[in-house]
């Protein structure tokens, strides 16, 4: 454990921690710690429960400055500026020299908001922004202040009242800076960098088949704590039965011994413990009555969990996922999930989807679609998306960004991926939608590559043990034999599988001959198939970017899935078209992936409907 507390300390990418990183690839070897427990700066931390506490939102309009060469921050030789633009100067009459930026004059984005989706220079952009906000601020004596950050996509800085309060790195996490020290009672101002460019060293790296939409994508707020706060928690059922709801609770800076109190009210259910070395208090408690959580009653119950001066209210739902032989069991029964791969798309308005409204509409499709579960596919979505889950009774598979061929030999690639691994682990583990932590999509089978994703996956298990782990894989073939004996497959305890028979590959009724051999006795979720179709375009079976051409896909699709009799899942791809750069062509693409059941603008093509009989009639999958 104290692995993760420490390493969430670290800050990748700032010239110091360069330096750090240089001699982590050597000391990772020796200590993965002691590198990170000499960092003194205190990076961005994770803080459980963040959208449940009250904010001052930051949301609206920032000044916004494009920065194509960073030369706000970096001087010629790439050094940090001391006098960068995170001071917010103004040109004053007598400086002895010009200012060459100024944010009051600067034009506005919107936060939250990618770049892209609301300005026509920046559709393509991909390199640093400045944004910069005034505010004023009364904090309360005796707390702390951190400033809550959604998502910045990839890497970005931040600046209160011109001193450097934190640096991240990964566009899709949620993370908190300290701002205390930097606060002042009135008017305060806010800088932050962004910066999307892309790098082979990235998680993930040059390549990837969606947007790369930078900026402060979702929201940003100040939340108030008291000094010993609970930053962490974690509130479950126990596995292998039904009465005893446990956890743990992290009280940052607490002395031990520290009393914590959790509470679930409707159940009269009060659990105490006591604080660690550690800061962490572990807590059990019996109870009686408990409706369990599932797709068909997504019940949740209100949690207080308690510390100090300190209090969070939460809304969990409490259910149990485990795997025995090839079948998943949900609250000890056989479930199969009938699901839909999503991405985080705004539907109707594109760009990065970030609000509720985007939530319910991406998940209320789901539902018709007839769907128990959801692949939010390939990093971790919002908040927002995961309590839309939890309240509609959605299943979901959460992502971690290691997609297709990261640098899997480089020991600082692993270090970001944990990063991020930790950061959506530890801010969304109370979320009793999420069934499945998958660590990564389509990597290629090398010995790096299996090594590095085994590491993680051991890691995922040590931070949380109550749920399943997963990968979509990619699969080989002998004629028309479909094999999956990927080696990472024994790091799982559910096997996901892509492919796109019908797509990339032969022809729709090659499904009807195609057979699977599947090496290990583990639950299988065909985790992508499909194709491409411009709503609205009509033609015969046969005809490429047709409606009929997809929907004939899913019909040969729906066939052969039926004979693979270890299949648990599905989670075709996709539900909505969504905006890739590798996807051009004019006229039926227009940088759109056209796989999805319904276009970006909501209209549903016909093969939406052939999987939605397919689910409603039960006739795909096993029986529950
Ligand atoms: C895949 C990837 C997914 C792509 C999809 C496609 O295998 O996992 O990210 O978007 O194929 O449309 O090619």
């Amino acid at each position: 454990m104290l692995q993760g507390w420490n390493a969430r300390r670290f800050v990748p990418g700032s010239l110091r921690s360069r330096v750090v990183l240089i001699a982590s690839g050597f000391l990772l070897s020796v200590s993965p710690v002691a590198w990170a427990a000499s960092d003194p700066a205190p990076g961005p931390i994770v803080i459980t429960g963040a959208d449940r506490r009250p904010a001052t939102s930051l949301d609206g309009e920032w000044a916004a400055i494009v920065d194509p060469y960073f030369s706000g921050l970096f001087s010629f030789h790439h050094e940090e500026k001391a006098n960068g633009w995170f001071l917010n100067q103004k040109a004053k009459p007598g400086d002895t020299g010009p200012t060459e930026y100024d944010f009051s004059t600067a034009p506005k984005l919107k936060v939250p908001g990618d770049w892209n989706t609301q300005r026509e220079s920046l559709f393509f952009y991909e390199g640093p922004i400045w944004y910069e906000r005034d505010f004023t601020y009364q904090a309360k004596g005796d707390s702390r202040v951190y400033l809550h950050v959604g998502a910045a996509n990839y890497h970005s800085y931040f600046w209160v009242n011109g001193k450097k309060v934190c640096e991240h790195e990964g566009g899709y996490t949620a993370f908190n800076c300290d701002v205390t020290a930097e606060l002042q009672a009135g008017a305060n101002f806010v800088v932050a960098a962004v910066d999307n460019t892309r790098h082979e060293d990235n998680v993930p790296t040059l390549e990837t088949d969606w947007w790369n939409y930078g900026g402060l994508h979702r929201s940003v707020s100040l939340i108030e704590v008291p000094d010993a706060f609970i930053d962490q928690y974690d509130v479950h059922l126990k596995r292998g039965e039904g009465s005893t709801i446990e956890g743990w609770v992290h009280v940052r800076d607490s002395q031990p011994g520290t009393k914590v109190e959790v509470e679930i009210p409707e159940l009269a259910a009060k659990a105490e413990g006591v604080t660690g070395e550690d800061g962490k208090a572990a807590f059990s408690v019996q109870v009686s009555g408990l409706s369990r959580w599932s797709p068909e009653s997504p019940k949740l119950y209100k949690v207080e969990v308690r510390a100090g001066q300190d209090s969070v209210d939460d809304l969990i739902g409490f259910r149990t996922i485990e795997t025995r032989g090839t079948e998943i069991l949900l609250n000890g029964k056989p479930v199969f999930l009938r699901g839909v791969s999503i991405h985080a798309e705004a539907p109707y308005r594109t760009g990065r989807a970030n609000t509720e409204k985007d939530a319910e509409t991406l998940l209320g499709w789901a539902k018709e679609l007839g769907c128990n579960f959801v692949r939010l596919a390939h990093y971790p979505h919002d908040e927002t998306m995961l309590r839309a889950a939890d309240r509609m009774g959605l299943m979901v598979w959460s992502e971690n960004p290691v997609y297709w061929a990261l640098e899997f030999d480089n020991p600082k690639v692993l270090v970001k991926a944990e990063q991020q691994l930790d950061e959506e682990i530890n801010t969304y583990r109370n979320h009793a939608s999420i069934v499945l932590w998958s660590m990564a999509n389509e990597t290629p089978n090398t010995p790096a590559r299996t090594a590095f994703i085994e590491t993680e996956a051991s890691r995922a298990r040590a931070l949380d043990p109550t749920r399943l782990i997963t990968a979509a894989l990619l699969v080989r073939a002998q004629g028309h034999t479909k094999i999956v004996d990927d080696k990472l497959g024994e790091a799982l305890d559910v096997i996901g599988t892509n492919e796109y028979i019908g797509w990339y590959e032969q022809h729709p009724e090659t499904a009807d001959v195609t057979d699977w051999r599947i090496a290990y006795q583990k639950p299988l979720i065909m985790s992508e198939f499909g194709g491409g179709a411009k709503a609205g375009l009509h033609g015969g079976e046969n005809d490429r970017w047709t409606e009929e051409y997809q929907a004939n896909i899913y019909r040969h699709q729906l066939g052969m899935l039926n004979r693979i009799p270890q299949l648990r899942g599905m989670s075709p791809w996709c539900l909505m078209d969504f905006r890739s750069p590798n996807r051009p062509l004019t006229g039926i693409q227009d940088y759109f992936n056209r796989k999805g059941l319904i276009s970006d603008q909501g209209v549903k093509k016909q093969a939406f409907f052939i999987l939605q009989k397919a689910y409603k009639d039960r006739t795909v999958g096993k029986a529950e």
